[in-house]
């Protein structure tokens, strides 16, 4: 008989502590949505799923950056950027600032550009399943999906249950996974 495959919600929620590393700059450039992509070496990477295992698709949560106790509400993906074919997995959130923070309408396409991450510590919960990853056909339409992602992922951060308050805390925190 073959086995289920258990849904990813039941993964959930993946803790994870790494370094902000360079991918190909797309993020910023193609689309005017950066995001902050996670080193995935042993060294670095930390979490309570390994790299391998981590469930592809597009994820809401909590991430904040070196020692600003900032905690930030994100839009993550993680997988294989099917749109460009990426043939490594990636991690990688894109953090959004506060409606009344003057960077959060920044960027090309009115997202938020908070400056420059790259070799600093980050602390990340993935709480909550969006959808799968796709590729889209031309950059408009998944811009519009990411913006679209991100309005979800601003309403949910704002949730009240005890699961969303706990993983908000632990990002804030320093505490280990
Ligand atoms: P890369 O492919 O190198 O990840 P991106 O175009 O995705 O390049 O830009 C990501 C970089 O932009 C981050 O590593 C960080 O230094 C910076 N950055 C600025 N604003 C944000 C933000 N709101 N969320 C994530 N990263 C941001
Ligand atoms: N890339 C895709 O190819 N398909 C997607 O469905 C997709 N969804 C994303 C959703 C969010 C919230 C974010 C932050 C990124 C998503 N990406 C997706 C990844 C995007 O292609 C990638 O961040 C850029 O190419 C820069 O690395
Ligand atoms: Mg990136």
């Amino acid at each position: 008989m073959a086995t289920t495959e258990s849904p990813v919600e039941d993964k959930l929620p993946i803790r994870m502590t790494s370094t902000v590393v360079r991918g190909f700059g797309r993020g910023s450039s193609d689309l005017g949505i950066p995001t902050a992509n996670l080193e995935r070496g042993d060294a670095n990477f930390h979490s309570n799923t390994k790299f391998d295992e981590l469930p592809t698709g597009i994820y809401w949560g909590f991430a904040r950056i070196g020692t600003d106790p900032t905690t930030y509400k994100t839009a993550c993906s993680i997988g294989y950027n099917p749109t460009y074919g990426n043939e490594t997995k990636t991690v990688e959130p894109h953090l959004i600032a506060p409606s009344a923070d003057p960077n959060r309408h920044a960027s090309s396409c009115g997202e938020s550009v908070l400056g420059d991450f790259y070799d600093k510590p980050i602390r990340l919960s993935v709480v909550g399943y969006l959808r799968p990853e796709r590729p889209f056909e031309g950059l408009d339409k998944l811009i519009t999906a990411i913006k679209s992602d991100i309005v979800n992922a601003e309403k949910l951060g704002d949730g009240s249950e005890a699961q969303t308050l706990q993983e908000k805390e632990w990002v804030a925190s320093e505490e280990a996974l």
